[in-house]
């Protein structure tokens, strides 16, 4: 049981089991895996694929010969395994040209070099079969706000983005892309720092059809925010596109720690919420092994990952079939029997009915809503004992 298999659409960062355990205090523990040990060792273990930054694959210097090369092998490596790469992104934080920012910089040759670098990145992508691009602006911030006006930094950001758009269109490409929102880290701020901050962003594209968002377990939690609540909110306007799964203590810098590792119950919850509202996407782990671990730890790391959802899930079951569960969420909804004449939509004649409602304030405010008892047996599922 719990064995996932490709029908699960489990996903991978390359750069999550390629991580070498470097930190800003320490050096690399480990040798990762490279891009097609990834996939051989992914699709052993029952992933449906596997995504990339361009960088992940093609290093940045790379010669077009060198490129075309490590892209076949690799594409050869998809094609033996069975592996898919449903999503791509771009690399516009590592090098230093990018160091204050890609898209918001100041230096309009930064911000040409980005939309450079990004639409080259969606070629690799859709030549790999990416339907998603993801971006995430881990650069698009700042330490000193004295020096970027901050209303100019979404101009510009909005500016790329549109471009970006136009360009796939151009290009007749089946891709949509994904904005992955984050407060801080790299950068001291980082702009539109939340979930709900970039879907305010996409309604003011020339294209909002085509952009979604990438929401990250670890990111809305440093910010102190309920996941469960940002992807709710993401997936209720049709703009999940994708996620990315892992764990992560709040408040802290970004731990990346494996899927439902740290935050039991959010996790179901996300997981209840992909679930019940049929979510299609990948399911995707953009999160890192200990740094304590060597290769085969790395690959426990990516087992437990995709058990740990697939336990949630189960769990999600039993909670769904639950008779005393589903007997107090039924006598929640007895609850709000509703007003004679009153549906919550605006008419003349409907909002005189609500003129006229009587409401029995104190009996409502007075009567318990079994929220501890609910919550109780929401915990003795999660543990293991109903
Ligand atoms: C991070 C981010 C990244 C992005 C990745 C894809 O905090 O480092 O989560 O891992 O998800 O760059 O855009
Ligand atoms: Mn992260
Ligand atoms: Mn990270
Ligand atoms: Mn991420």
């Amino acid at each position: 049981a719990y064995q996932p298999t490709p029908d699960d659409r489990f996903t991978f960062g390359l750069w999550t089991v390629a991580n070498p355990g470097r930190d800003p205090f320490g050096d690399a523990v480990r040798t990762g895996y490279s891009p097609v040990e990834a996939v051989k060792m992914l699709a052993e273990i029952g992933a449906y694929g596997v995504s990339l930054h361009d960088n992940d694959l093609v290093p940045i210097d790379a010669t077009p010969g060198e490129r075309d090369r490590i892209v076949n092998e690799f594409k050869r490596a998809l094609e033996e395994t069975g592996m898919k790469l449903p999503m791509a992104t771009v690399n516009l934080f590592t090098h230093p040209v990018f160091k204050d920012g890609a898209f918001t910089s100041n230096d309009p040759r930064v911000r040409a070099y980005a939309i450079q670098k990004t639409t080259d990145a969606i070629d690799l992508g859709v030549e790999l079969g990416a339907s998603i691009f993801v971006l995430w602006g881990g650069r698009e911030g700042t330490e000193v706000d004295a020096s970027k006006d901050a209303v100019e930094a979404m101009k510009r950001y909005r500016e790329s983005i549109n471009y970006l758009c136009e360009y796939a269109r151009d290009r007749k490409y089946d891709i949509k892309f994904a904005l992955e929102a984050k407060p801080n880290e790299p950068r001291g701020d980082i702009y539109t720092p939340t979930t709900g901050a970039m879907l305010g962003f996409i309604s003011t594209l020339d294209h909002p059809d085509m952009v979604g968002v990438n929401p990250e377990v670890a990111h809305e939690r440093m910010a102190g925010l309920n996941f469960y609540h940002a992807v709710a909110q993401a997936l209720e306007c049709g703009k999940l596109f994708h996620i990315d799964l892992n764990d992560q203590k709040p408040g802290r810098f970004d731990q990346d720690l494996r899927f439902g590792s740290e935050d039991v119950k959010n996790s179901f919850f996300l997981v209840k919420l992909l679930e019940d509202y049929n979510y299609q996407g990948p399911l995707h782990f953009d999160a890192h092994a200990y740094r304590t671990e060597d290769l085969e730890g790395v690959r426990e790391f990516a087992k437990g990952c995709m058990r740990t959802y697939l336990i949630l899930k189960e769990k999600v079951k039993r909670f769904n079939s639950d008779p005393e569960i589903q007997g107090l969420l039924q006598e929640l909804k007895h609850h709000d029997a509703g007003v004679p004449g009153f549906d919550f939509t605006y008419t003349p004649a409907k909002h005189q009915a609500l003129k006229a409602a009587q409401f029995d304030r104190d009996g409502i405010g007075k009567k318990g809503l079994a929220y501890e008892k609910l919550d109780q047996l929401t915990m003795e599922i999660i543990l293991g004992v109903r």
